[in-house]
């Protein structure tokens, strides 16, 4: 049954493929999408492939920067010694791997493009739309063509107040269940960091700082969540923790932390053959020399997040508000820092994906 509805998808689709496309027909829901021929052949070939999210072009970041972004992230990939495959759904299509036409149409259409989690991928292919892919989503659709390495920007988080709205990323349900690597330099401050960290563990997700003992929190290298710090107390309760008093604390210990792409892929390797089933969140501090910003930043975030409230953007409306009025306060040097880490984070997903592939022979 399932395959003869997959079959009615894929014939669904048929005319809107290029002739050039490879199309897969099987039962396996690769069949369902387009995986470019450069992509196909890399990953039938063993060569290193790292996967590269698309709600960061569309919502993430404004035109132009978003679509020289997009093509400065596929160069670096390709400089460090892997194959890029972009992914986002085009006409109804799940593509991985884009054209430059299909770059440039997604960073047109910016956020005309309907920002994509996992809950709404069915819906975005059932209606041939135009979508930009989460972290989740982007995650789903490559563990699906077996690409193990997936770079963004930031992932999503538990909101601040969380705890009262329930808004909790998916992306944080899809380290849970998808076997994913994940590069990003880590959370932003707009989230609960040390709730989003306690989230990740009761999902049973591997978090492993890279060349730094501190979670990073996107614009700055430090969230204040280490690991050899045990507990610190949530906003309003008291931060002096002891045994002794009853105060709710959260646990933000990070317990891992890698300094190569070498422990990167060999952690990687072992996640995979113990079929844990689980992602890994591997969190790249921002570069030094952009982290200088980071208190301006913080501050503009503090007045988004006021505005935000007060104008009652919530759900997923949130974070692309918060971004773009960021970027705003701070005169496009919050969109500078992004690109920065954007592209170290390129750079080290490419090299563990080598490194993955030289550990797998
Ligand atoms: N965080 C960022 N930049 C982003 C996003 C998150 O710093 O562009 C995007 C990613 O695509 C992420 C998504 O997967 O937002 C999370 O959205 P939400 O909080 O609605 O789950
Ligand atoms: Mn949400």
């Amino acid at each position: 049954m399932v395959s003869s509805a997959i079959s009615r998808l894929t014939n669904l689709h048929r005319h809107l493929l290029p002739a050039d496309s490879k199309l897969l027909e099987s039962d396996d829901v690769s069949g369902l999408m387009k995986i470019s021929p450069e992509v196909a052949e890399a990953l039938s070939s063993g060569q290193p492939v790292v996967a590269l999210e698309s709600t960061v072009i569309s919502h993430g970041m404004p035109y132009p920067q978003n679509l020289e972004t997009a093509k400065q992230l596929e160069a670096i990939v390709r400089v460090n010694g892997a194959i890029p495959a972009t992914i986002a759904i085009l006409d109804g299509v799940p593509c991985i791997g884009l054209s430059m036409e299909d770059l440039q149409k997604l960073a047109n259409l910016g956020t005309r493009a309907q920002k994509t989690a996992r809950r709404d991928i069915a819906h975005v292919v059932s209606t041939r739309g135009n979508g930009a892919t989460t972290v989740s989503a982007t995650m789903f659709f490559a563990s699906k063509v077996g690409i193990p390495i997936f770079v963004t920007g930031g992932i999503g988080g538990v909101h601040r107040h969380g705890e009262n709205t329930l808004d909790v990323s998916s992306d944080l349900t899809e380290l849970g269940r998808t076997p994913v690597a994940v590069v990003s330099a880590g959370v932003k401050s707009i989230l609960d960091i040390p709730r989003t960290l306690e989230y990740l563990e009761t999902q049973g997700v591997c978090v492993a700082t890279y060349a730094t003992n501190d979670f990073p929190a996107f614009f700055t290298e430090r969230s204040g969540c280490q690991e050899e710090k045990v507990f610190s107390c949530l906003d309003g309760f008291d931060r002096s923790f002891s045994s002794s008093n009853n105060k709710f604390c959260v646990e933000d210990r990070v317990p891992c932390r890698v300094d190569t792409p070498e422990d990167c892929a060999r952690l990687i390797d072992a996640n995979v053959k113990l079929r844990l089933g689980t992602g890994i969140l591997f969190a790249v501090p921002i570069p030094k020399e952009y982290s200088a910003s980071g208190r301006l930043i913080e501050d503009a975030i503090q007045r988004a997040i006021g505005e935000a409230r007060t104008k009652n953007i919530t759900g997923n409306a949130e974070t692309p508000f918060l971004l773009s009025r960021v970027n705003e306060l701070t005169g496009g040097a919050s969109l500078a820092s992004n690109i920065a880490l954007l592209k170290n984070n390129a750079r080290v997903g490419a090299k563990i994906a080598a490194a993955l592939a030289q550990l797998r022979g």
